[in-house]
């Protein structure tokens, strides 16, 4: 069976995921795409060079006859509308991370899943499927370093044109999804520390940060979050055990030993960092809704996340250690 899927928002992750499912993964196809405008989906599609269908909407997107399921990659405001219509019209969905800019929103998002009883939702947070992540949770759970005591994670980019608090929100999330995943545990506080803010950033922006997260199992996590670190994208993350260390391992690229230096190359964009995870999370979605089956990140994890992040936010601006308060987790996502 070939799954046909409706994209909406062809911007620029947008585009790779259309890419992905036509022309690098097996059972699936975009039939439908659309954006803020006709002119818009339809030029996305050329560009892409795939036989699918314009619309003017999303929600004409979801509501077609020919879209088996859809893929929200629009810009993250719209997520909540998109990935609410796509639950009342029973189609599973794929959304881009945030999904939703508020946890309330979030809230909404599990109320209707749960009311739909059927699994439909699955949250883009593709670190889950990095080959990287998951050689450190066999590790982790095999008992390779004993109980783990303390994380240590930078999330670093070259450039990102953010103001704000964007960082906490639409950057760090990834870590506050995955060291949940990968520890299986839960946050109870959140405390931001500043340092002084790099001379190479423009406007509003605090940058770099320090976030100190809590765990309900005892452990202390730390997150660098470097937007404008220039000199690449890197991801890093240490964990420190009873009985060892283990780090997240790194991309592999050719050693040169050149001018009296001796280096590694450091990738410069998350696209090229994560090619291979988005490629993983696509295929495992594609086969598991073909199958009717859920799979990965859920709107629970994407409702935990948002309220990480406001904690974040908060205490970034209280400078203090504040809450992290969930809800009771509903036993449909248990
Ligand atoms: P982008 O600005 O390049 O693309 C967003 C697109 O959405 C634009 O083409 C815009 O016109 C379109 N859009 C806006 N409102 C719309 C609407 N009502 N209906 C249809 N289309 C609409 O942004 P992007 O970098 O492609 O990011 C899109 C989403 O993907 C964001 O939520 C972002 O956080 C997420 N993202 C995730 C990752 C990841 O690592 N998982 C990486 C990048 C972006
Ligand atoms: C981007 O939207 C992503 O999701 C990337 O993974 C992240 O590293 C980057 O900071 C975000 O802007």
């Amino acid at each position: 069976m070939t799954l046909s899927i409706g994209i909406i928002g062809t911007g620029a992750i947008g585009k790779e995921h259309m890419r992905r499912l036509n022309h690098t993964l097996k059972g699936a196809r975009v039939v439908a795409a659309s954006d803020v405008g006709l002119e818009q989906a339809q030029a996305a599609i050329d560009e892409v060079g795939i036989e699918a269908r314009a619309y003017a909407s999303g929600h004409d997107v979801i509501n077609a006859a020919e879209v088996d399921a859809v893929v929200v990659t629009s810009w993250g405001p719209t997520h909540e509308e998109f990935v609410l219509a796509a639950i009342e019209a029973g189609k599973p969905v794929f959304c881009e991370k945030p999904l939703a800019t508020t946890a309330e929103g979030c809230l909404r998002i599990v109320e209707a899943e749960i009311a739909s009883g059927r699994a439909l939702v699955q949250v883009g947070f593709m670190r889950r499927f990095d080959w990287a992540y998951r050689q450190l949770k066999a590790l982790l759970d095999e008992g390779g370093i004993g109980q783990p005591l303390i994380a240590k994670c930078a999330h670093r980019n070259a450039q990102a044109n953010f103001s704000g608090d964007a960082g906490l929100i639409d950057s760090c999330v990834h870590e506050f999804d995955v060291m949940r995943w990968l520890l299986e545990d839960d946050y109870v506080s959140a405390q931001v520390i500043q340092p002084r803010v790099s001379s190479l950033v423009e406007g509003d922006l605090q940058d770099p940060s320090l976030i100190i997260l809590r765990t309900r199992k005892g452990m202390v996590i730390t997150i660098e979050s470097f937007l404008n670190c220039q000199y690449g994208y890197d991801i890093r993350c240490e964990l420190v055990g009873e009985s060892g260390v283990a780090d997240l391992p790194q991309p592999a690229s050719v050693p040169l030993r050149h001018s009296a230096r001796d280096s590694l190359g450091v990738i410069t964009h998350w696209k090229d960092r994560f090619i291979d995870a988005f490629d993983v999370e696509f295929q495992e979605w594609v086969d598991a809704t073909a199958k009717g089956e859920r799979h990965g990140p859920t709107a629970w994890d994407g409702y935990v996340a948002a309220v990480t992040s406001d904690a974040c936010v908060k205490a970034r601006h209280s400078q203090q250690v504040e809450p992290i308060a969930l809800a009771e987790r509903p036993a449909f996502y248990r």
